[in-house]
Formats: structure tokens, C-alpha cells, sequence
């Protein structure tokens, strides 16, 4: 690794990332491009469009910033120190939200220091020879194919990107540059025969011939899809009231990873338990007081009071 990618790598963490790794603008391989397009014609995306849009440019970082020439991808770890998370007190019945939710927004975040990183990619080689794109999850890009071919960790059983020791809950961000900058190797490890994942899934969202049916994810159900959700899945959401996680919590790799270490996401154990009928009783300025500026703020209000009262009627059960 030249001492140009070194200096940028050691900016990335200083800039409070857990992982970084550099791979080519070149378009996702073949297997994964025709995963994704299978997953889109078997109509696995239920109500996902986005999905759907701008495909060419999903599968090829060189369309979304033409002329670019290499992907600096970054992880951030979110596993959150279980010590911090407010327990639940008076009685219930409680909702439970995902750990990536305790935060304020992982968009906001990644993307202030990738900015922050371009910055010093201008002052390295000058600004009259880098563009650059910034690019945190809601851009059409392959994120995981990406990150993986950078040597960030491998893909799980669970979908997720795994490094082999912060394990799954790992955020991801990518900085794609017209610069031409030596790539990384993708490491070869995988899940072997453990399938955890797939057995803790409580809607067999996850199948085991690899396919992932998002219509069936209570992520999806929870916060993504405004339709109709059967009394079979309602049922099988359970207390999770926004998104779920048993896919991760129930990896190997979670256990043995280490808590988050950077303490300038903000983070709030309180918002991991609340109560189902406070949530339905809400109104937005409750709602804002305890999720301003967090991944659960674009779900919105209305989709959490519609999951708070799955869970109160299965609290009921
Ligand atoms: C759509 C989406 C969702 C959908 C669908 C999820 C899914 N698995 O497809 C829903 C709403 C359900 C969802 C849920 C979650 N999401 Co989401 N989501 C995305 C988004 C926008 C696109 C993902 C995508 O392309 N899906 C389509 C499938 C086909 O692609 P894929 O799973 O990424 O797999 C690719 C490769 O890994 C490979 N591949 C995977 N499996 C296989 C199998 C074979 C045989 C082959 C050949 C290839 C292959 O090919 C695919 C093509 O690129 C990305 C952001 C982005 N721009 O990439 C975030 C992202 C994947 N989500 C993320 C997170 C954190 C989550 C949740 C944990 C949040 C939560 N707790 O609710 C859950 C986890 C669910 C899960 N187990 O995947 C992170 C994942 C980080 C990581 N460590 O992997 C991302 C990268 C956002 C980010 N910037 O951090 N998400």
C-alpha cells in the first residue's frame, strides 16, 4: 500500500471511522449484479421502487460520478454499550427499537466526514485534479458489494457486511474520487455452516437458498411499507417496534465484537424501550423530543404508532 493510500486511510480514522478500505470504480462482478437483478424480477423489493431506479448506476460507481477511477469505503461500528441502554421501569407493555436507531443519524454523520475527507484528498493532490461523491445509503450504489471488494469484512448468511472482529453492526459510507489510488484485496471468510441468522429470523424474511425477501423483513414492515401487513406477520413482529435485528444479534461475530468507541455520534439508551401507548398518544412534537435527528425521524411518526399498535394487540396475546 503506497504512502498516499496510507495518509488518506489514517485521515479516515482520525476522522473517527472504524474501517477503511479502497477498491476500483469498476462495476460490481457479474455474480452480484445478476443477485440484484434476480432479487428485483422475483419482486423481493416489494414496495422498495427506489430499488428499482437507476439500476446502471447501482451496479457502476463509474456512472455515478463519471470519470471516476477508485471507492474509499468506510465502516462505522454501532454496537452500542449494552451499560448504556436504558432498561425498561414501570410496567409496559414496551416497544423495542433497533440499536442503529439509538443514534442521531448515521447519513448526517458518515457524510460530514467524508466531505471532511475529500477535503484533505483536495490538499494532497489539488483540487483541479479530484472530483469526488460522497455517498451514505439512500444513493444508487452497491454499498455492500462495494465494501466487501474493499476488504471491509464478507457478506453473512444475513446479508450483512461482517468484519471478522466488529462483526455485522458495521455502518457504511463511500467516497467515490477521480483519483487512481491502489485498491485493497477482498478477504476470503464466510459464515461456513452456521445459519443462526436464518433459524432467529421470526418471519423467515431470510431463506435458506440465500434469497432475502425484504416483504417479509419487519424492518421493511416497520418503517419502509405503508400497506396492509397480514395478521400471519403482524403476529410474528412481536415488540419490535421499529425495525428489527435478530438477524445481527444472533451472529457469532456480535458477541465477540467490541462496543462503538466513538464518542461523537450522539447516542440516547432511552430510545432502545418505549412505552407502545405513550408512542400511540404521541403527537410530533413528543414524537421529535426523543428522535429529532435520527434515522427514526424519516420512518416518521405515523409508522410508529402503526407498529405500536401490532405490538400493544400482541402484547395482548
Ligand atoms: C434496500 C435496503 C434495505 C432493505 C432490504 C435489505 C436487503 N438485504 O436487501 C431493508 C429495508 C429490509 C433493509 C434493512 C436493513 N438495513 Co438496509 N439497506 C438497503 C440499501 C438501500 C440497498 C441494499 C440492496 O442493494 N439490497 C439488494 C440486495 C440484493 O443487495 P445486498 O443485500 O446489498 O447484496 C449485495 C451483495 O452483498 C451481493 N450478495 C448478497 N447476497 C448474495 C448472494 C449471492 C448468491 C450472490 C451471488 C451475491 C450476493 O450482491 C448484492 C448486490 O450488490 C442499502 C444501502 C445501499 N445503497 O447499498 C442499505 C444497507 C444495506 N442497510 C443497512 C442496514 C444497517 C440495515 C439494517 C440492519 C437496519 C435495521 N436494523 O433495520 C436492516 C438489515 C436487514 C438485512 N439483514 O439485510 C446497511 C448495512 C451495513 C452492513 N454492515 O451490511 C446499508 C449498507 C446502509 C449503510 N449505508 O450502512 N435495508
Amino acid at each position: 500500500m503506497g504512502i498516499f493510500e496510507q495518509n488518506i486511510k489514517d485521515k479516515a480514522i482520525e476522522l473517527g471511522f472504524d474501517l477503511v478500505g479502497i477498491t476500483t470504480a469498476d462495476p460490481i462482478n457479474e455474480e452480484d449484479i445478476g443477485h440484484l437483478r434476480q432479487w428485483l424480477d422475483e419482486g423481493l423489493a416489494g414496495e422498495l421502487k427506489y430499488m428499482h431506479r437507476y439500476l446502471d448506476k447501482r451496479i457502476d460507481p463509474g456512472k455515478l460520478l463519471p470519470g471516476a477511477k477508485s471507492v474509499i469505503c468506510v465502516g462505522l461500528n454501532y454496537k452500542p454499550p449494552e451499560e448504556a441502554i436504558v432498561q425498561p421501569t414501570e410496567n409496559g407493555p414496551y416497544g423495542r427499537v433497533v440499536n442503529y436507531a439509538l443514534y442521531d443519524d448515521y447519513h448526517t454523520f458518515i457524510k460530514d466526514r467524508l466531505f471532511r475527507l475529500a477535503s484533505f484528498l483536495h490538499e494532497l493532490a489539488g483540487k483541479e485534479n479530484t472530483q469526488y461523491k460522497a455517498c451514505v445509503d439512500s444513493v444508487p450504489l452497491a454499498e455492500r458489494a462495494l465494501a466487501r471488494r474493499a476488504g471491509l469484512g464478507f457478506i453473512g448468511k444475513n446479508h450483512m457486511l461482517i468484519h471478522p472482529q466488529l462483526g455485522p453492526q458495521i455502518l457504511l459510507g463511500e467516497l467515490l474520487t477521480t483519483l487512481s489510488l491502489e485498491p485493497n484485496e477482498p478477504i476470503c471468510q464466510d459464515c461456513g455452516s452456521c445459519r443462526k441468522c436464518i433459524d432467529a429470523c421470526p418471519t423467515e424474511s431470510l431463506q435458506p437458498d440465500g434469497r432475502f425477501d425484504a416483504r417479509r423483513c419487519i424492518s421493511y414492515l416497520t418503517a419502509e411499507f405503508d400497506g396492509p401487513v397480514s395478521p400471519e406477520l403482524a403476529a410474528m413482529i412481536g415488540d419490535r417496534v421499529c425495525r428489527c435485528e435478530e438477524c445481527i444479534l444472533a451472529c457469532p461475530y456480535t458477541s465477540k465484537a467490541p462496543p462503538l468507541c466513538n464518542a461523537d455520534i450522539g447516542f440516547r439508551g432511552e430510545r432502545k424501550w418505549i412505552s407502545l401507548n405513550e408512542i400511540i398518544e404521541w403527537d410530533q412534537a413528543a414524537f421529535e423530543r426523543l428522535f429529532k435527528g435520527t434515522t427514526v425521524e424519516r420512518t416518521g411518526l405515523k409508522r410508529l404508532q402503526r407498529a405500536a399498535r401490532i405490538c400493544l394487540k400482541n402484547s395482548a396475546r
